[in-house]
């Protein structure tokens, strides 16, 4: 892996955001997005849509550039939980698709942390506006590292906020990316974005036009929020609502393909 790769990964364990681009190519692109326009108009509840996300992590493994970027962050970032947060973490991943949409405003700017060490974000498509297009948020400044306790108070603070009126919300986003706090990062289709989701606050603009569908996988939860996670992941992206499972793959099969 290239020295300013390896910097930045391990500049995104210590809460800091890596970007690379053009990860994926164009034409898996269109492929996986055949596939999953395919997958979205099989069934009402889009059932096949959002189970396809184990398989597009296979298809993402096969890209030899992802799969470094996957084994190198998994291991500094399991350094990172050794040496900084001295716990045991259950590896994952666990992996879902994210979907935002003008239908989807309930997830957009609803600031969180992961429950999670390692956060992927794969881009797979934009949404055609310019200026509302479910863009990443990235809070600049991470957070010292929290208790249980404050971690569970910080999630119930987030929590509450989610459940404000939309403008409101992206009210706060705004001010914040005024003040310098945040950065917006657009991002292309075949991006990915590597954080340590427990350090670094983050959200989603809302989306005004089309849809952002992104792949999202989180590694190594060190059992902070107390089943919390699980309940904020499941109401979040990870499922349509009838599914009360989040898709697990032991670390095991990591490599495989
Ligand atoms: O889709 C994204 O850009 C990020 C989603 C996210 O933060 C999450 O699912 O935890
Ligand atoms: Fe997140």
């Amino acid at each position: 892996m290239k020295k300013q790769d390896q910097a930045a990964l391990l500049r995104a364990c210590r809460g800091e955001l890596a970007v690379f681009e053009s990860v994926v190519p164009k034409q898996l692109l269109a492929e996986i997005k055949g596939k999953l326009d395919a997958a979205h108009g099989a069934t009402p509840d889009h059932k096949q849509f959002f189970n396809s996300a184990k398989d597009i992590l296979h298809t993402l493994r096969e890209i030899p550039k992802f799969k470094e970027l996957e084994s190198e962050s998994v291991r500094l970032a399991s350094d990172w939980v050794d040496n900084t947060l001295q716990a045991k973490a259950a590896m994952g991943p666990w992996f879902g698709l994210r979907v935002g949409s003008v239908a989807e405003h309930a997830n957009s700017h609803c600031r969180h942390y992961d429950s999670h060490v390692l956060t992927f974000v794969i881009l797979l498509q934009s949404a055609d506006d310019n200026e509302r297009a479910g863009d990443l948020i990235a809070y600049t400044k991470p957070r010292g590292l929290p208790g249980r306790v404050g971690n569970l108070f910080t999630k119930s603070l987030q929590w509450t906020e989610r459940h404000l009126p939309l403008p409101m919300r992206t009210a706060r986003t705004q001010r914040h990316l005024k003040q310098g706090l945040c950065t917006r990062v657009k991002g292309k289709p075949g991006s990915v974005f590597i954080f340590n989701g427990f350090l670094m606050q983050h959200c989603n603009l809302d989306v005004l036009n089309g849809e952002r569908r992104s792949l999202i996988v989180h590694y190594l939860d060190p059992g902070l929020s107390m089943g919390l996670s699980a309940l904020n992941r499941f109401r979040r992206d990870f499922a349509p609502p009838t599914d009360p499972a989040r898709p697990v793959e032991p670390i095991a099969g990591m490599d495989a393909t």
